[in-house]
């Protein structure tokens, strides 16, 4: 990925990744081209994004013309998109349970998760939303599985303890979403040699952890997958999603592997912040991308902030391109 990318240019990125629509795919990759520094080193990446613009624009043509385009579509909520992906029986929807206040049904035989499943989960004051999906084999591997973990913000792949085959079976999983334009990857990207390829984040959990015959079988994973290609593999860390061991490790992992921040407001005729209900963002957002969220005319009628935070004096005066810290308070003052 070349260098001197402005963070205009990476939310847009982040943004095409988790595009559910051929006109926001679009939208995005005009940005990026717009963003995009204008030099040599960027040659190469500026053609990709003009061919991908191009190709885009045919798609989306296309799909105007036909009716009845349909599509798996589960809105976002909270502050960011976890995926939890793996084999057939590996734990997931005992994970997804665990984790949040859905209700999946687990059962002892593989196949019993058909379609996703979204639940939410709390980790101090935000909430993030945790989609359990269809297991992946060599041989199955839906359509709405490939388009969550495009769109995912964090993918959490399983790697079961609880069988002799859990790593075989990983080694399936890998191997599929490998082979397929969207990747695991140990950072959220797309490849810039070709932008149809993308890499979303992930980390490896391995499940199942307080089975008699765990510590023999995550023993044999590392010498199986000590020379694999698969980066992502070097993060594992054990869980068990029934007797709570390593959730919580686990939990605060997913909040940082997120990079959100979380912002507190304060209204100027108050004395205090509210500190009920943060607005978490995505670090690299301006302060004018917060008041938007807090209400439209509070962006368009932006005057100034200031900012109580860790990496600011108390009540510091900044303006809109102000780059928001997690736990930052602002108070904006209006025309
Ligand atoms: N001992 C132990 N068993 C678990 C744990 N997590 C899940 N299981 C068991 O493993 C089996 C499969 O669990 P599920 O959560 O249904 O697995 P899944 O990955 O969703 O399976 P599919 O939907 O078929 O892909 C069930 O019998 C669970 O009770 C765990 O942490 N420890
Ligand atoms: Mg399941």
């Amino acid at each position: 990925m070349p260098a001197n990318l402005n963070h205009r240019f990476l939310n847009a990125e982040k943004a095409y990744r988790r595009a559910t629509s051929l006109a926001e795919e679009f939208e995005c990759l005009q940005v990026m081209l717009r963003e995009i520094p204008k030099h040599k080193g960027t040659d190469k990446l500026q053609a990709e994004l003009k061919k991908k613009i191009s190709k885009t624009r045919e798609s989306l043509e296309a799909a105007n013309k036909s009716t009845g385009r349909s599509g798996f579509k589960l809105p976002r909520q909270g502050a960011g998109r976890v995926v939890i992906i793996g084999a057939a029986n590996s734990g997931k929807s005992q994970l997804l349970s665990t984790l949040t206040n859905a209700t999946p049904e687990i059962a002892p035989y593989p196949f019993t998760t058909r379609e996703p499943i979204p639940g939410m989960m709390k980790w101090e004051d935000v909430s993030i939303q945790v989609v359990d999906t269809a297991p992946i084999s060599a041989d199955h591997y839906t359509e709405e599985t490939h388009a969550l973990i495009r769109s995912a913000d964090l993918v959490l792949l399983l790697l079961d303890l609880g069988s002799d085959d859990g790593a075989d079976d990983l080694l399936q999983v890998l191997t599929r979403t490998q082979n397929s334009k969207t990747r695991l990857g140990p950072e959220s990207t797309f490849d810039p040699n070709d932008i149809g390829v993308t890499y979303t984040k992930t980390i490896l959990a391995s499940s199942k952890a307080d089975d008699v015959g765990s510590s023999d079988r995550r023993e044999f994973f590392e010498e199986v997958f000590v020379s694999s290609p698969f980066e992502i593999l070097f993060q594992e860390f054990p869980i068990s999603a029934t007797t709570g061991s390593g959730i919580s490790t686990l939990s605060e992992q997913i909040f940082t592997a997120l990079d959100v921040v979380r912002v507190y407001t304060k209204d100027p005729r108050k004395k205090t912040p509210d500190f009920d209900k943060p607005y978490a963002v995505r670090r690299g957002t301006e302060l004018i991308d917060v008041a938007k969220l807090i209400h439209e005319d509070l962006a368009k009628n932006f005057r100034s902030a200031k900012v109580w935070g860790a990496n600011v004096h108390d009540a510091t005066a900044v303006t809109g391109d102000y780059l928001v810290s997690d736990k930052d308070v602002v108070e904006i003052l209006c025309k």
